[in-house]
């Protein structure tokens, strides 16, 4: 049985490296190294910094090894090297990158599975990061070929489903790999409310703007419209009118649903009504809720995956998209970012 965990996780690990790689195969090393964009990392320090948390989690923490590269520590921690520096560091780089995320790998095979959760953290770990290289590829237009937005999802996004009143179970149960933030499971209720059987389409958003509505002060929070005219958005770039809207802001999402005498569901609202609801996994849908602990929480394995991000700031965004792995979305994942935020793919559901 431990045999058949272990061999497993290793295929996986093995899989997701692959793939990852596979989204890089097209570019070159200027590409690779360049800043690509102010609010993103350059792709390699990624690269690395994936390489950094196996080798933390797996090798340090699990085998109990020293760090393959202590001086390497701070440049690939993302707390202490925040996204707008990264341009500027010396972050490995070509040949040197490539031998440090091959050396990291061998050790970590030999760190021992246990039950597999740190194992699963690092798989994780390394599958959201190639949705944020994603991000920053498709804002630098340099995508992969293979690389396509979302499809129709059969809705316009204002059919509405009913979900009634009453209470149900919030967030993962005790048992197999769940991030902090999504436990405890607890109970939770909600009123009625109606929710888009499917994401908001371009062809909605355009009817939107069509209609005046990045002109119109009564559909925006104060901070939305403040953000609004200091960057002059007046719109929003077209898709597929049948596909759903994405690279939304939750200050544009607000502004869309209360334009429709609705607003966003809240975390809670979407959980509750995720079993009935379609076009998911097509792209993240911003809630209303701010991104905080559920009532118990305690950080693990580390402060810095969920805790610091709490407070009002954040918003969570809930689902997945074209470019989220299977494995890290699921009906509890929490995804969050900052209300401004375009570079996701992020789209609408609204409620009421
Ligand atoms: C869950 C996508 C918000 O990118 O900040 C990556 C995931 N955490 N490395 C992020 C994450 C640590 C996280 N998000
Ligand atoms: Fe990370």
């Amino acid at each position: 049985m431990f045999e058949l965990v272990a061999e497993d996780l290793h295929a996986v690990m093995d899989e997701v490296r692959r793939r990852t790689f596979a989204l890089v195969a097209h570019l070159d090393d200027e590409r690779l190294n360049a800043p690509l964009n102010p609010i993103m990392s350059p792709l390699s320090w990624d690269l690395g910094h994936m390489a950094a948390y196996e080798d933390l989690w797996l090798n340090h923490r699990v085998g109990g090894r020293a760090l393959l590269r202590e001086d390497l520590a701070a440049l690939y921690d993302a707390f202490e090297t925040p996204r707008a520096v990264r341009g500027d560091l010396q972050f490995l780089r070509g040949e040197e990158l490539l031998e440090y995320m091959a050396a990291v790998r061998e050790r970590a095979l030999e760190a021992p599975v246990g039950d597999g959760e740190l194992h699963e953290l690092v798989i994780r770990h390394e599958l959201q990061h190639t949705e944020t290289m994603l991000q920053a590829m498709v804002l630098a237009g340099i995508e992969p070929p293979s690389f396509h937005g979302p499809a129709t999802v059969g809705g316009s996004g204002l059919e509405m489903i009913e979900v009634p009143e009453g209470p149900f179970s919030l967030g993962a149960g005790p048992d197999g790999f769940a991030y902090d933030n999504e436990r405890p499971r607890h109970t939770a209720d909600t009123s009625r409310f109606t929710i888009g059987r499917t994401p908001v389409t371009n062809a909605s958003w355009q009817a939107f703007i069509d209609a005046g509505g990045y002109a119109d002060e009564a559909f925006w929070s104060a901070p939305g419209w403040a953000w609004r005219v200091e960057h002059g958005i007046t719109g929003h770039p077209g898709g597929p009118d049948d596909a759903p809207v994405i690279h939304v802001s939750h200050y544009e999402a607000e502004a869309f649903a209360r334009a429709h005498d609705a607003r966003l569901p809240t975390e809670v609202e979407w959980e509750k009504a995720a079993p009935q609801l379609e076009g998911v996994g097509a792209v993240w849908e911003w809630t209303s809720s701010p991104f905080t602990g559920y009532p118990g929480f305690t950080a693990h394995p580390y402060r810095e995956y969920s805790e610091v991000f709490f407070g009002d700031r954040y918003r969570v965004l809930r689902g997945g998209s074209v470019a989220t792995h299977p494995r890290v979305a699921s009906a509890h994942f929490r995804n969050w970012d900052l209300p401004e935020r375009r570079q996701l793919f992020a789209g609408v559901r609204i409620a009421r």
